[in-house]
């Protein structure tokens, strides 16, 4: 049109140019074409062009990823980057990547891909998270699984030095007898009850259970590292085949946070860091994103029950409190959710919480269990180290321990609020037996939990890092606390412990009425004991812990796997039908490190979340994605 108008032009072509023109103009084209694509290759690597045309999606080799849920686009934008293969096993360890499926092995296993993750297509509206640091824009995240492996001080499964020595073959005898206890819950479960939350043994059926949302499979999650440290091979695979193909997170019911956290995020995180199968890191990081509507309260206290249905920001059970333990049971998982992910959005959500319980007055230095999401304050003061509380004290010394004795805030709460419990509710009682009791606005109810009995364990965790005056001190603390403990399972019929004990009128570490008397395959117990043993090599405690072996094989296991019972001081109980899954995340897996070598999952390689599941110490020099500077 322009060119009909300049005076004098004839138009030879229909484009209105002559031969020569034409060339001369295709050859100008051309070299600007060149020229774009010349400079997009060799423009800096942040370039935005870079990342428009040159998208960087390598993959794992062998890995397809697919959108998992029919009528979903493929989440392309929301997954969480890709990762390279699984590092080599450290000297002395196996490949678990040379652990051949069952299923595959026999050639009956149907598959549209040859290995590796389906992915998720179901980030929670209005959290999803960018791949990338801030100021890192189109760097695709990468978590260097290689340099986290080098920088372990021992091989994950340790060097197996007694399995060569004569006189420790009645451990090693130990040691395998528990392993076939978990081979065996285990086989009970995946037979009748494979893929939902828990089996129930007696009903030879299944349970799904109002905890998780939807969610299926707590068990295999909360499975697979007791059976990756047993070499439990077959197990395993069987184990990994079924969240690669049936752990799906579309789902729509509501969930507590604190139990999906410590649980399926915690088991999942744990699964990775030992075996680097990106199908563990990629589920984590889906669900993790799936949590975080939870936090989104004026305080940012999360509240205890998250709406897994989009659009719904967690508010499912409005006006109620929350829970110490719950929403002081995150920072371990969420550190980890950032590191692996590259994305801060779940250490902000943590550090947040963390500045809160700074922040706040707190009465004689005590945490109470209940706090408003809303205004930011105590709903009443009512302390306790056991439910309730428990978790949240044992988060702030794993918090420590955990970024490599940087996190001093976490340090310094500790040792405070231990310093309070010491001081309001310590106990010792007339026959002499040591105990946490719990506090109601000043008075003591004289009666501990069996949840907290963890705290033996806890306080001699914590006893090498308090004050050089403090330190025998919290060691005897944390014997005595054990020994009570011991004595409320040496006090029953069944020789395992009620679910909680009092001390009064005369009787002591034992419990008073029958509502208390039940025992659910808790772990806490045994836990203590073995960080107490790892402490002190005392063989009291694979005594104690060779006592519950007994016990539960007496009185727990049924013909289609382990059952809770009804009253400890019965010598016939009844069965409660539920095999926790706890049972095999926590209790199997704690008997098996007590009656193990001190470098299987050490610990100044590892803390254990409060469901059992080890996470990595940050052995890194740099603050890190995850950690920061405290
Ligand atoms: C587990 O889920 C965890 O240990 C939690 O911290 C408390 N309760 C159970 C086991 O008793």
């Amino acid at each position: 049109m322009l060119m009909r108008k300049v005076p004098g032009f004839v138009p030879a072509s229909p484009w209105g140019l002559r031969l020569p023109q034409k060339f001369l103009f295709l050859l100008f084209l051309s070299g600007l074409v060149t020229l774009c694509f010349g400079a997009l290759f060799l423009l800096p690597h942040s370039s935005r062009l870079k990342r428009l045309f040159l998208a960087p999606r390598t993959q794992q080799p062998g890995l397809e990823v697919v959108a998992e849920i029919a009528g979903h686009a493929p989440a392309r934008e929301q997954e969480p980057p890709p990762n390279p293969a699984p590092a080599a096993p450290a000297p002395g360890e196996d490949d678990p990547s040379s652990w051949a499926s069952p299923r595959r092995r026999k050639g009956g296993l149907r598959r549209t891909r040859p290995t590796g993750p389906r992915v998720e297509a179901t980030a929670a509206r209005g959290n999803s998270i960018p791949a990338s640091r801030p100021g890192d824009e189109g760097v695709p995240f990468r978590f260097d699984f290689n340099a986290f492996r080098s920088r372990l001080r021992h091989p994950v499964l340790g060097t197996r030095a007694d399995e060569s020595q004569e006189p420790q073959s009645q451990v090693r005898a130990q040691r395998e007898k528990i392993k076939e206890m978990m081979q065996f819950a285990w086989q009970s479960y995946k037979r009748y009850a494979m893929g939902k939350n828990e089996l129930r043994p007696l009903t030879k059926d299944g349970y799904e259970g109002n905890m998780f949302g939807g969610l299926s499979g707590a068990t295999v999650i909360d499975s697979l590292d007791t059976l990756y440290l047993m070499e439990l091979k077959e197990e395993f695979q069987e184990a990994k085949a079924w969240v690669e193909e049936s752990f799906h997170l579309n789902v729509s019911g509501e969930a507590s946070l604190f139990e999906v956290n410590i649980r399926y995020i915690g088991g999942l995180l744990s699964a990775f860091y030992l075996t680097g199968e990106e199908v563990f890191r990629i589920k984590a990081i889906r669900l993790g994103e799936k949590l975080l509507p939870a936090f989104n309260t004026p305080t940012g206290i999360p509240k205890g029950v998250v709406s897994f249905k989009s659009g719904n920001w967690g508010w499912a059970t409005a006006g109620s409190s929350s829970i110490l333990a719950e929403f002081g049971s995150l920072h371990l998982e969420f550190l980890h959710l950032t590191e692996l992910s590259g994305n801060q959005v779940f250490a902000e959500k943590v550090r947040n919480i963390r500045k809160v319980l700074r922040k706040i007055e707190k009465p004689f230095g005590l945490y109470p269990n209940f706090l408003s999401p809303v205004s930011g304050n105590w709903v009443q003061h009512h302390v306790s180290v056991g439910g309730l509380g428990d978790s949240f004290y044992e988060y702030l010394i794993k918090s420590w321990l955990m970024s490599g004795k940087t996190d001093m805030e976490a340090k310094n709460m500790y040792y405070e609020a231990l310093e309070a419990i010491e001081t309001y509710l310590l106990n010792v009682s007339p026959g002499g037996l040591t105990y946490i009791a719990e506090w109601r606005g000043g008075i003591l109810d004289h009666k501990m939990g069996h949840l907290a009995c963890f705290s033996g364990g806890m306080i001699a965790l914590g006893a090498e890092d308090a004050k050089e005056e403090k330190r025998a001190h919290y060691r005897e603390l944390a014997a005595q606390i054990t020994k009570t403990c011991h004595e409320s399972y040496a006090r029953s019929d069944t020789k395992l412990g009620p679910e909680a004990f009092w001390f009064n009128s005369g009787r002591e570490a034992v419990a008073t009425q029958l509502s208390e008397s039940y025992y659910i395959l808790r772990p806490e117990v045994v836990e203590s004991y073995m960080y107490l043993w790892r402490q002190t090599h005392n063989p009291i405690y694979r005594e104690w812990g060779w006592e519950v072996v007994l016990a539960l094989e007496k009185y727990c296991r049924t013909e289609a796997g382990f059952s809770g019972i009804q009253d400890v001081y019965s010598s016939t109980p009844n069965h409660d039908n539920k095999q926790q899954s706890f049972f095999l995340a926590e209790t199997l897996k704690y008997l098996y490190l007590l009656f193990s070598e001190d470098d299987l999952l050490s610990l100044e390689d590892w803390v254990f979340n409060t469901e059992a599941h080890p996470l990595p110490v940050n052995h890194s020099d740099s603050s890190g994605r995850a950690w920061g500077r405290h």
